[in-house]
C-alpha cells in the first residue's frame, strides 16, 4: 500500500505532510511510522539504496560495534523473528541487507525516492510549510521536514596537497567502491587511525602486497571479540527479546550485552588512583585489555586518566613485538575523549612482515605526490590510497544543506557562530516544523543509535499527531527553552575529560577547522533523556511554541 493509498491527510494543498531527508534506520522507521499514522510522506535519498552509514561505508571490515542483536528495529516482533543474524557484531554488509530486510516487508520502497540530494529548504510562514528543493530541480512543499540525515554521514576529505595528482587509485572508507576493492598485489597506503582506518588495517593487510599505515593520532581500541553465532544461539536470544529492549531502554547508553567489546555493563566504582600501582598492572594480566577502562575516575580526573593510559601502553607493548612500533601506536591525549573503537587483530597486524607505520607526529605528510606519499623524511611508492579521515559530526548533513528558516535565517550560519544548539536535538529555535533525528545534544552517538533513533521517530510522530489533533500547523522551540537545554547538556560535560583542552575529537567539532567548539552529544544517559522528553510532551510540548 502506497501513501496515497492509505493517507488521511486534508493538507491536499501541499505535496506532502512530511518529507524525510535519509533513507538509513531512521528515515526507514520515519516513513512507515508516519505512513502507519495516514500521512503522505516520501523519503529523499541520496544513494540509491537504502542504509545511510551503512550504505556508504562499506570499506573492508565495517562492522558496527553494538552487538547484532541489539543493533536493531525493536518497534516490530516480526522483524525480530524473521531477522537472522549470523556473527556476534554485525559487519555492514549484513546490516545493509538487515536494512533492505526491513524496507520490503513494511513495503517502504515506493515512497523511497533514490538517486537524490536535498540541496535547499526554505520556510514558508504564510503556508507553514517548507519548500524542498533537489539537485533533479524539484520542489516539493511540505507541512513538516524530519531530518534523518545522521550523525556521522558528511563526509570529510582531507585538504592534503597534491590529493588530485595521484596517479595511483584512491579510495575513501565513507564512500567505498560498492563492487569492492581488491587489493592484492598492491602497495597500499591508509591514511587515518579512526575507528575506519582501524577496522580496515587489518583485512587491507592481508590482502596488499604492502601496508603502509600513516598516523596522526594514535588509537584507543579494544578487541571487539565478535565470532559467529553458535547453533541454537540466536534461537535463545531471539526468544528474550522482550526483555532485552526493556533493558535497553532502562540502561546508560541503551546497551546491555557488552559480550563483544570489553566495557562493563555497570558504571565502575572503583577509581584507579586509590589503587596501588602494582595492582593496577597485575589487573592487565586477568581483565586484559578491559583493565585501562574499569574505572570511575579515569573520565573525570586526568591523573587518574594518565594513570588508566599507561595500563593501555603496557597493553600494547606486550602485543606488538616491535619496540619503536609500540611506542608510536600509543596514544598521547586523554583515553575516552575519542570514541572508543573496538577492533579486530589490530595490534596484531603491526606484527606482520608487510606492514609498516609512519608517525605522522615524527614525520609529517607534506603531500601527495603522483607516485605516491611524500613526509618530511621519506617518500612512499604507492598504487592505492585508502583515506579514512571521518566527518563532519552531528550538524555537517545538515550543514550542507541552504536551510533557511524563519525570516530566512540560515541554520549554517547560526550553527557555524553559535556551535550546535538545539532543544532536545529535536529542533532548532527559528526552523519551525524541522524535526532532526539524532540531532545535536540528543544522546545520538553516545547511545545505541537505532535506540535513540526509534525514541526520536516515535516522539516526532506523537508530536505531529498532536498539533493534527490541536488544529496546530507550527511547531517550533522558544529561544528560551533552547538556550536552557543548550546550557543543561554543555554544565553535564564541563570539567569531564570530554571538553578538555587536549581532547580533540569530532565530538567537539575539533577535526573540522574553524568549527565552533561545543561537545554535540547529551551525557546524561538514555533513561534521564527519554524521562525528560516525555514530561515534555505531556506538559503539551512544554517549551515549544505551537500555533
Ligand atoms: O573518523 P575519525 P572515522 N592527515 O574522525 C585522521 C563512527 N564509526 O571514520 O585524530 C592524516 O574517528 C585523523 O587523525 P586525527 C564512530 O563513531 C563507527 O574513523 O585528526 N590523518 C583520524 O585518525 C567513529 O568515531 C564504526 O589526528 C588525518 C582519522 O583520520 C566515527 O564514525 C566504524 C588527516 C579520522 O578518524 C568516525 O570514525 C566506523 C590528515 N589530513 C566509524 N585528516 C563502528 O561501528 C584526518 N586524519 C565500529
Amino acid at each position: 500500500m502506497t501513501t496515497t493509498e492509505r493517507q488521511r491527510s486534508t493538507e491536499t494543498a501541499l505535496d506532502f505532510d512530511a518529507i524525510v531527508i535519509g533513507a538509513g534506520f531512521g528515515g526507514i522507521y520515519a516513513l512507515h511510522k508516519l505512513r502507519e499514522l495516514g500521512y503522505r510522506a516520501r523519503v529523499i535519498e541520496m544513494g540509491d539504496g537504502v542504509g545511510g552509514t551503512w550504505f556508504w561505508n562499506r570499506y573492508p571490515g565495517a562492522r558496527c560495534d553494538v552487538e547484532s542483536i541489539e543493533y536493531s528495529f525493536s518497534f516490530d516482533p516480526r522483524l525480530e523473528q524473521e531477522w537472522n543474524w549470523t556473527e556476534v557484531m554485525p559487519p555492514q554488509p549484513e546490516i545493509e541487507q538487515y536494512l533492505n530486510f526491513v524496507t520490503d516487508r513494511l513495503e517502504l520502497r515506493p515512497d523511497i525516492q533514490f538517486e537524490t540530494k536535498v540541496t535547499a529548504m526554505t520556510w514558508d510562514e504564510d503556508a507553514c510549510a517548507w519548500t524542498v528543493e533537489t539537485d533533479r530541480g524539484e520542489r516539493y512543499t511540505s507541512r513538516f521536514v524530519i531530518a534523518a540525515t545522521g550523525c556521522l554521514s558528511a563526509p570529510l576529505t582531507p585538504d592534503i596537497k597534491g590529493m588530485d595528482s595521484f596517479g595511483g587509485i584512491s579510495l575513501f572508507s565513507n564512500n567505498f567502491p560498492k563492487e569492492g576493492f581488491d587489493f592484492s598485489g598492491k602497495r597500499v597506503a591508509v591514511v587515518g587511525t579512526g575507528s575506519s582506518g582501524v577496522q580496515s588495517i587489518p583485512v587491507v593487510a592481508a590482502q596488499a602486497e604492502h601496508l603502509t599505515v600513516f598516523q596522526r593520532s594514535a588509537a584507543y581500541t579494544m578487541p571487539a571479540n565478535n565470532r559467529p553465532l553458535a547453533p541454537g544461539e540466536l534461537e535463545q536470544l531471539k526468544a528474550g527479546y522482550p526483555e532485552l529492549r526493556e533493558a535497553q531502554r532502562a540502561s546508560l547508553a541503551g546497551v546491555v550485552r557488552f559480550g563483544g567489546a570489553l566495557r562493563a555493563g555497570d558504571p565502575p566504582t572503583r577509581k584507579i588512583l586509590e589503587t596501588a600501582p602494582e595492582e593496577r598492572m597485575q589487573l592487565i594480566d586477568t581483565l586484559g585489555w578491559a583493565a585501562p577502562v574499569a574505572w570511575a575516575d579515569v573520565m573525570v580526573d586526568m591523573e587518574a586518566n594518565h594513570a588508566a593510559t599507561e595500563l593501555y601502553a603496557e597493553l600494547i607493548r606486550r602485543a606488538v613485538k616491535d619496540p619503536d612500533v609500540a611506542e608510536a601506536l600509543i596514544p598521547h591525549y586523554p583515553m575516552g575523549c575519542k570514541r572508543q573503537i573496538i577492533d579486530t587483530d589490530y595490534f596484531a597486524t603491526f606484527n606482520r612482515e608487510n606492514v609498516s607505520l609512519v608517525d605522522l607526529r615524527r614525520d609529517p605528510l607534506v603531500e601527495v605526490t603522483p607516485s605516491g606519499i611524500r613526509t618530511e623524511h621519506e617518500d612512499f611508492a604507492l598504487d592505492v590510497i585508502l583515506y579514512a579521515t571521518g566527518f563532519d559530526a552531528m550538524t555537517g548533513a545538515l550543514n550542507r544543506i541552504d536551510i533557511r528558516g524563519h525570516e530566512g535565517a540560515s541554520l549554517r550560519e547560526f550553527w557555524e557562530s553559535e556551535g550546535a544548539r538545539t532543544y532536545l536535538g529535536l529542533q532548532v529555535a527559528g526552523f519551525p516544523n524541522l524535526f532532526t533525528v539524532t540531532g545535536p545534544l540528543s544522546p545520538s552517538v553516545l547511545a545505541n543509535m537505532v535506540l535513540g533513533i526509534e525514541h526520536h521517530v516515535e516522539w516526532i510522530a506523537d508530536c505531529i499527531e498532536y498539533a493534527r489533533e490541536h488544529g496546530y500547523r507550527r511547531i517550533e522551540p522558544t529561544a528560551e527553552a533552547q538556550d536552557a537545554w543548550v546550557e543543561h547538556s554543555n554544565s553535564l560535560v564541563e570539567g569531564s575529560i570530554r571538553t578538555d583542552d587536549s581532547c580533540n575529537s569530532w565530538y567537539v567539532g575539533a577535526n573540522v577547522p574553524g568549527k565552533k567548539r561545543v561537545y554535540m552529544a547529551y551525557t546524561g544517559g538514555f533513561p534521564k533523556y527519554r524521562e525528560r522528553c516525555a514530561e515534555i510532551a505531556d506538559a503539551g510540548y512544554e517549551g515549544f511554541a505551537l500555533s
